[in-house]
Parts: structure tokens; sequence; C-alpha cells
């Protein structure tokens, strides 16, 4: 068991280091599409709608890469993997980011051998439970049934938290969301755990999401974001810097509303240079002087893009917490365009 673990890691790094050697910017190019990883499915962060179109927080990420490399937010090819499958997607080259609420952590970096463009969502591990169970903390929880999803941070943090509370748990292995939403409301398992944006955005999607709560416990840190493979630093540029433009947009108050009035030009030199009517920023990443326009256009700023998808007047109802500017008390920051 731990020989096969071990050999897959190996084998994921590997693939990585070869499909690093290729110019990720230029094969999206000649190919006129962006190979974008998604979850296989989670409101609000990335599901297909009645009209087959893909939608959602993660989503607008890939729309956002894709509008300013290719000048066209549907260009996307959206690739949908699972936990345990994602890695080895990106790592062998079958897509050329993954956009799939993945954490940020150590070993996905320096051992698998990815790189994280920065942190579009800053989470952390929750757990939902039938409001019937009566437990009103997670530390109640010895001898539970737990659903889990496999090769994800929230199965490692799981034992972590168990082990460290001295109580047990039984877990039940799912693959998917949808499947663990199935058997969580099968009543397979007492309990699901996993980030808590995943919990509300499940949770939105029952019929009667007032039967469930969420317990006060986040257990872990689980800094979100894109990624791309290590060794091509140019897509990984591209790819960090979308995601600045987005972020840099709302702290400047560019929005969708008033982009095409910003482009002709402004007082602000920073604008400017987003925008592209000043400097040499889009050259210097290989791309149009408007690339960072168009990822605006794409789907709006930062905090259009998370209004729009699991905000407060969404049924996922998230606030933005953490998620707020740096200039509103949170952790958003985005270095400067300059
Ligand atoms: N952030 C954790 C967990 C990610 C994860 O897989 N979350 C689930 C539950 S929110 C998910 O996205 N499922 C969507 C799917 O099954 O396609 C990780 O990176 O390991």
């Amino acid at each position: 068991m731990k020989k096969s673990v071990i050999l897959g890691v190996a084998t994921v790094a590997g693939l990585a280091a070869a499909a690093a050697t290729a110019g990720t910017v230029d094969d999206v190019k000649a190919r006129g599409k962006l190979n974008c990883g998604v979850s296989s499915g989670l409101a609000g962060f990335s599901l297909p709608d009645a009209n087959g179109e893909w939608q959602g927080f993660d989503v607008a990420v890939c729309r956002a890469v894709a509008a300013a490399v290719l000048g066209d937010s549907s260009a996307v090819e959206f690739v949908p993997t699972t936990g345990k499958t994602r890695f080895t997607a990106l790592a062998s080259g079958e897509i050329d980011m993954l956009a799939r609420n993945t954490t940020w952590t150590f070993s996905r970096d320096v051992d698998l051998k990815f790189e994280f463009a920065g942190v579009n969502y800053y989470d952390g591990q929750g757990f939902m439970v039938p409001k019937a169970l009566g437990v009103s903390s997670a530390k109640e929880l010895d001898g539970a049934t737990v659903c889990i999803q496999t090769g994800t941070t929230t199965e490692l943090n799981l034992a972590d938290f168990f082990r460290a509370n001295n109580i047990s748990y039984e877990p039940v292995p799912i693959e998917t969301n949808a499947e663990a939403q199935q058997q969580y409301l099968a009543g397979a398992c007492d309990v699901y755990t996993t980030d808590a944006s995943g919990l509300a955005a499940t949770r939105a999607t029952f019929e009667n999401p007032g039967d469930h709560v969420l317990l006060p416990e986040i257990i872990s840190k689980e800094p979100l974001g894109p990624l791309v493979r290590h060794g091509d630093h140019e897509w990984g540029d591209i790819v960090r810097w979308t995601l600045n433009a987005l972020v840099s947009a709302e702290e400047l108050g560019v929005t969708s509303a008033n982009i095409d009035e910003l482009s002709a030009g402004t007082d602000n030199p920073e604008v400017n240079r987003l925008l592209g009517t000043e400097g040499t920023l889009g050259e210097m990443l290989g791309l149009n002087a408007d690339w960072a326009a168009s990822a605006i256009k794409a789907g709006g700023n930062y905090g259009e893009v998370f209004a729009k998808n699991i905000g407060e007047e969404t049924p996922i109802g998230l606030a933005r917490g953490l998620n707020a500017q740096w200039t509103d008390g949170g952790l958003l920051y985005s270095p400067p365009f300059r």
C-alpha cells in the first residue's frame, strides 16, 4: 500500500517534468483553446448550466486566462477532474492549468512539482451534519461515520483532527461531491466534511438546506488557487498575473460597467498600465496590450466574480470574510502593476 502511494506520487512528478519542456502558451495559442481542469461539479464553483455552459467562480478563472491569451473567454475546453485524477491530468499535459478548489500545500508544490499562481479563495475545512443529529461541535463526533473525498487534503486533516482530540471515526470514501451529497442524504454517513465553501455550495442544492448545520470548527487552512506545472515560468506568470489583474481591478475600481470608458485612458497611471493604455506590461507577458482588460471583461473584477457566483446574494451565500480586499481587512493583496 505504502509503496504504491509513493510510486503514484513519483509518477505524477515525472510526468510534470516531461510535460514542462513544452511552452504552454504557444500550445494554447496554436490550439486556439485553453484546456482547463475543473471539478466534476460543484454549484457556484464549476457546474454546467441548463444550456451546458460551464459557470462558476473557478470557471471564471479559466475564462479570464482564455480571454487574456486568446482574446476570447469562450475558448475553453473544460475538463472535469476528481480529487484523485486532477494532478495526473495536469502533470501529463492533458490540461494547461487546474482551477478546482485545490489547496496550495508544500507537497503539491515541491514534491508533485506544481506551481500555484496565487489564491482565489481562502478557505478552511468544516463539518456538516443533519440538525436532527443534535450535535453542536465536531468534538462530539466520536464514532461517527464520515463521508470524505479521496485524494484530498480533507482526508489528511480529518485524521489529524480526530487523533489530536483522541476520538475515532469511520471513513466512508467517496470520489466526487455528487456522490458525497447522495451518500450523506441517504444516511450512509453521519457527517460530510470538506472545504467550508464546498459545504455551503452543497447545502445550497439540498431540498431543505435548513435541516443541516455547519459545525463551528474550521480545522485547517485551505488556500485554494489555480495551478500549473513547474518549469514553465512564462505560463505561470500569465496565470498568476491574470488572477492579480482581477484582484487589482477590484481594488482600483475597474468594473465590467466602467472598463470600456476607463480603457480610453484615465489620470490613474496604474489603471492605465493595467488596461494597457500606458507601458508595455502585455508585451512583457507575450500578450496583447489589452490582455488584462480582456480578462476583466470576461466576468468582471474579483469582487464581481465572487458576488455573481458565490456571494451573499446567491443561494450559496458566502460572505467575503478573509477574501475581502486588504483595504477592507481581508487577505486579498495583489502586487503592483508596474
Ligand atoms: N481543497 C481540498 C479539497 C478539494 C475537493 O476535492 N473538494 C470537493 C468537495 S468541495 C470537490 O471539489 N468536489 C467537486 C467534485 O467532486 O468534482 C483539496 O485540494 O484537496
